[in-house]
């Protein structure tokens, strides 16, 4: 299965039902979803009921692609034909369709199965038949299906109990009633008219889904990652590139952390001693700024201050290479930081090439990436560092674990610098959880990605890769730790 069962458990926080009902004139349902996903819905299922099957298809077809794009999972309600001809990741079925088990009989083991239940008893059967997840309902009176049951609190809270499987809620839910369900031990909620009825849909997502944030998420790893950062408030010293020491220093802000970016050889080694960690990066690299990084991160190693290594443009000359490697060699570093193309020319450099990047194309994808883990976790292994590979896929790995990233938006790569930041981003994490560095830049990584996504969200028409990259910036300053475990899109592999 493309999603992991935690990533599914994970998905049900804030589910997207359509409803083409509430379309105002002239308005295409696929670009209303394509908002809604944009803004922060975690799974979608399209739900048409009066649609003739080829409209019914198109319009899946291109649902499909757009949930894609974000990494949503995206299941058809009722129509198992459709559901298997559009590509879907699964099927979202009631009580008086077609049995449930019937249903995994026919799709397979791989997608989704979804099913409605009113009763303990029906959960039990649906698990039984092999459903992925359930959604109890109605909770509230609901206007949109005039047959559903209604449950109580009590028999949803039986029904997480009874089941291992998750539960999402649905019917009638809202901002205004939302709160009613905390503590149910549900892992989200379905709702289709407080998203498509509302004036501005992606608003309404968005809001919707601090809401579940605050409500049905807890604190993991990740968000206690985040708020380590504003309670420590570490001082993050910096020996960065030129062009991007700017946005490294207000990132460093953003996040909580306390940015200075000296790179004075006679001074680094003072600066160091009040500071929580260090980030050293090798973009536009000068005599000075060397001699300053091998002295910074000497002294970190000896105070004991993890330091992150961003080996920007390794490669790129003889020169920078044989530093970076001169580095990598004298100091060690608690994450080291790049691109696929910027580790593998590290291995590289150590004449390690022999069956580490022979058969790993320059970027990560689903083919490769069973392989890339395997490389980013061999170099951990070697190095005693987390390494972080980041692209359209991140890769966050130490020996024996790794996080598989899908956070992010295409339109980063327009702004110079995001790679830098996230490398000042991760310094400030790992200096506030010396002790729990894997999560730490796990939770830097994902955190960037998040405000890629949250900035994209808030572009409009006149806004340029300018406009994004203070968004960025803007994203980080107000991601809590309970949005960024709930925005999180990743598998532990
Ligand atoms: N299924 P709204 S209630 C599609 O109880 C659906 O199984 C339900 O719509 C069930 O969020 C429902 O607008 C409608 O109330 C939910």
């Amino acid at each position: 299965m493309k999603f992991s069962k935690e990533e599914i458990k994970r998905s049900m926080l804030l589910y997207a039902v359509t409803d083409r009902m509430w379309l105002k004139e002239g308005e295409d349902i696929c670009d209303v979803v394509e908002e809604v996903v944009k803004n922060g819905a975690t799974f979608m299922q399209i739900r048409e009921k009066e649609l003739d099957d080829e409209n019914f298809y198109n319009e899946a077809v291109r649902m499909k692609e757009i949930c894609n794009e974000y990494r949503v999972p995206f299941v058809v309600n009722d129509n198992i034909d459709i559901a298997i001809k559009c590509g879907a990741d699964g099927v979202h079925v009631g009580q008086s369709d077609i049995a449930g088990k019937d249903v995994r009989a026919i799709i397979g083991a791989d997608m989704i199965l979804g099913i409605s239940v009113s009763t303990v008893e029906e959960a039990l059967l649906a698990q039984a038949a092999g459903a992925d997840y359930v959604g109890v309902g109605a909770m509230f009176a609901t206007g949109t299906k005039k047959d559903a049951h209604s449950v109580t609190n009590e028999t949803l809270k039986a029904i997480v109990d009874a089941i291992d499987i998750p539960v999402v809620a649905i019917g009638g839910i809202g901002a205004a009633n939302l709160g009613e369900l905390g503590g149910t031990g549900i892992d989200g909620v379905a709702v289709v008219s407080a998203i498509f009825a509302q004036e501005n849909p992606g608003e309404a997502t968005a809001k919707l889904l601090k809401l579940c944030a605050e409500t049905f998420v807890e604190n993991g790893a990740l968000g206690t990652a985040l708020e380590n950062i504003r309670i420590k408030q570490p001082v993050m010293h910096n020996i960065t590139n030129y062009v991007t020491v700017n946005d490294c220093a207000n990132i460093t802000l953003a996040c909580g952390a306390s940015p200075v970016m000296s790179d004075n050889p006679d001074e680094v080694e003072e600066i160091i001693t009040v500071c929580g960690g260090l980030n050293i990066n090798t973009g536009t690299l000068t005599a000075e700024t060397t001699k300053a990084m091998f002295l910074a991160g000497k002294k970190a190693n000896e105070i004991g201050l993890p330091a992150v290594l961003d080996p920007v443009g390794i490669g790129s000359s003889k020169v920078r290479t044989d530093i970076i490697l001169d580095l990598i060699d004298k100091v060690h570093f608690a994450v080291i930081r790049g691109n696929i193309s910027e580790i593998k020319t590290i291995i590289k450099g150590e004449g390690n090439t022999k069956g580490v990047d022979a058969d790993v194309a320059d970027a990560v994808t689903e083919e490769n990436l069973a392989e890339a883990v395997e490389f980013a976790k061999a170099y951990a292994k070697k190095t005693g560092s987390v390494i972080a590979i980041t692209g359209a896929i991140d890769i966050v790995a130490c020996a024996e674990m790794a996080y598989v990233i899908y956070n992010g938006h295409r339109m980063m790569s327009r702004v110079t610098g995001t790679g830098c930041m996230l490398s000042a981003l991760t310094a400030s994490y790992a200096a506030s959880n010396p002790d729990d560095l894997f999560e730490a830049a796990a939770a830097a990584v994902i955190s960037m990605g998040v405000a890629g996504e949250i900035a994209y969200a808030r572009l409009s028409e006149k806004d340029g890769n300018s406009s994004y990259r203070n968004y960025i910036i803007d994203a980080i300053y107000n991601l809590s730790g309970k949005e960024l475990e709930a925005k999180g899109k990743y598998k532990i592999m």
